[in-house]
Formats: structure tokens, C-alpha cells, sequence
């Protein structure tokens, strides 16, 4: 991917694409900004069963043999393996208030993207497409229906699945009006010289403006231009888009 030596081979792995995103996990999608902001080679993998993965869920990361699962801790090894490459240039407070915003973004705001593809009886089929198309024809209805399942149980036990639609659009939009806030305000975001937070911010966000079809948290995002604009230049500036290029 890049040109610089690294210390260890490095081999990501993320979920095939999906839903028109070349990179359709924000976790995945932010590690890789990341691997290329640093400058470190690494190899793509793709594995479609995330209970294949160390922790059931993806990105893993493959570094000289040692596996690392979850994205967060995959950040902090590569900061050591960078000397401080990762988190180094911030402040403490400018760590706090990034590690505030990862947490909206990954632990609230995800999972209203994810019930907006799941649980959207309309955007449903575009899930079983997506992630489950290579299926054999037999047992893709019990296989999908079971996984569809727990994603409304995990919901349920979040605490956002006891909310009224219209009440998980009502936390959908003040989280983006927090990040829309947060990009204009905020010195720990900035697009045009992107670091770890930048990329937790615009690798979700790129999966929500180009996801295909839209599900209806994208007319909420769209309220937002500076949102859209900040996602699209830290693509740019880092070189790494979530859809094709
Ligand atoms: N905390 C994890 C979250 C990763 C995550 O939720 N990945 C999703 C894909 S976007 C996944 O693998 N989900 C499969 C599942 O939960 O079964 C991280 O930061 O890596």
C-alpha cells in the first residue's frame, strides 16, 4: 500500500464490501486510514464470518504472527510500534475529548446506523444481499433470520431497541448536531491534516453518505453539508475512501 519500511508485516483484515462501500466497516475503514496515515505497508484480507475473528467481530489485525482484535487496541499497538505515531501529537485534553467522540460515534451512533440497515423491514433484503449473498439458496432464510435476531437482541440490551422509531431518530440527529458541532469547533478534528480521530469520525461517517441504498438515518446526516464535506476531505487527504474509487 505504501512505500515505507516497516518493522513487521502487517495484514489487515476486514469484512468484504457491502452495500456499495468498498471498506463497509467504520472500524475496519478507520484502521486502514490509519495504516496509510502512518505510513506502514500492509496487506488487505477479507473474511465474511465475523465469528471466524479472534473477538467475533472485525477488524483483526495480523502482526508478524501476533493477532490483535478490536480497533481501539489495534491504535494503541501501532502507536508503539510507531513511538507515539498514533497519539503522540495530542494533548491530554485533546485525547479526552477525541476518545469522548470515538465513543458517540462507535458505541451510540453505530448502532442506530446498524438498526437502520437491520431492523428497516424495507432495507432488510440489502442485508441479506450484502452479507449473506453467498449462502447457499437453502439455508440462507434460517441463517439470516437467526443473525437478524440477535442484532435486535443486542439492540434491545443497549438500551436504544426500547425506543420508538421517532425517538431513535430524535438521538440519531442530536448525535450528529454533537459531531456537526464538534467538526466546527473542535481542534482535535481537523480534515486537512487527519490523525486516529479524524479517521473514527470519517470512516463511520463515509458509510452512512455513500451507502447503497440510503436507510433513514442518511436524510438526518444530510442536514449536516459540514459533515459530508469534513468525510470527503479526509478521505482525500489521507488517500483512503470507504466506496470504490
Ligand atoms: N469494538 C470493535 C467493534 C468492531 C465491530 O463491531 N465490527 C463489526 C463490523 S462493523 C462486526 O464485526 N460485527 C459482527 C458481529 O458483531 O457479529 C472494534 O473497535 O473493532
Amino acid at each position: 500500500m505504501t512505500s515505507a519500511a516497516s518493522p513487521v508485516a502487517l495484514k489487515l483484515v476486514t469484512l468484504p464490501p457491502a452495500f456499495g462501500m468498498r471498506n463497509v466497516s467504520p472500524f475496519c475503514l478507520k484502521i486502514e486510514m490509519l495504516l496509510a496515515n502512518l505510513d506502514l505497508p500492509f496487506e488487505l484480507g477479507e473474511e465474511g464470518d465475523p465469528r471466524k475473528a479472534p473477538k467475533g467481530k472485525l477488524p483483526f489485525l495480523v502482526a508478524d504472527g501476533e493477532t490483535l482484535a478490536d480497533s481501539e487496541l489495534i491504535a494503541l499497538y501501532l502507536d508503539e510500534l510507531t513511538d507515539g505515531g498514533v497519539f503522540g501529537g495530542y494533548s491530554a485534553a485533546e485525547r479526552a475529548e477525541g476518545t469522548a467522540i470515538v465513543r458517540l460515534i462507535e458505541d451510540h451512533l453505530y448502532w442506530i446506523m446498524v438498526a437502520s440497515r437491520w431492523l428497516d423491514d424495507e432495507w432488510w433484503p440489502n442485508v441479506v444481499e450484502g452479507f449473506f449473498g453467498d449462502l447457499p439458496g437453502l439455508i440462507r432464510p434460517l441463517v439470516t433470520r437467526m443473525a437478524r435476531k440477535q442484532v435486535r437482541q443486542t439492540y434491545h440490551l443497549h438500551g436504544l431497541g426500547r425506543h420508538t422509531l421517532e425517538e431513535q431518530r430524535g438521538f440519531a440527529e442530536r448525535d450528529l448536531e454533537a459531531l456537526s458541532s464538534a467538526v466546527d469547533g473542535s481542534s482535535v478534528l481537523n480534515a486537512d491534516s487527519p490523525r486516529y480521530f479524524d479517521f473514527a469520525l470519517a470512516g463511520f461517517l463515509a458509510g452512512v453518505y455513500d451507502q447503497q441504498p440510503s436507510t433513514w438515518v442518511n436524510p438526518l446526516a444530510d442536514k449536516y453539508p459540514n459533515l459530508k464535506q469534513y468525510t470527503e476531505q479526509v478521505q482525500e487527504s489521507v488517500g483512503i475512501w470507504g466506496r470504490p474509487t
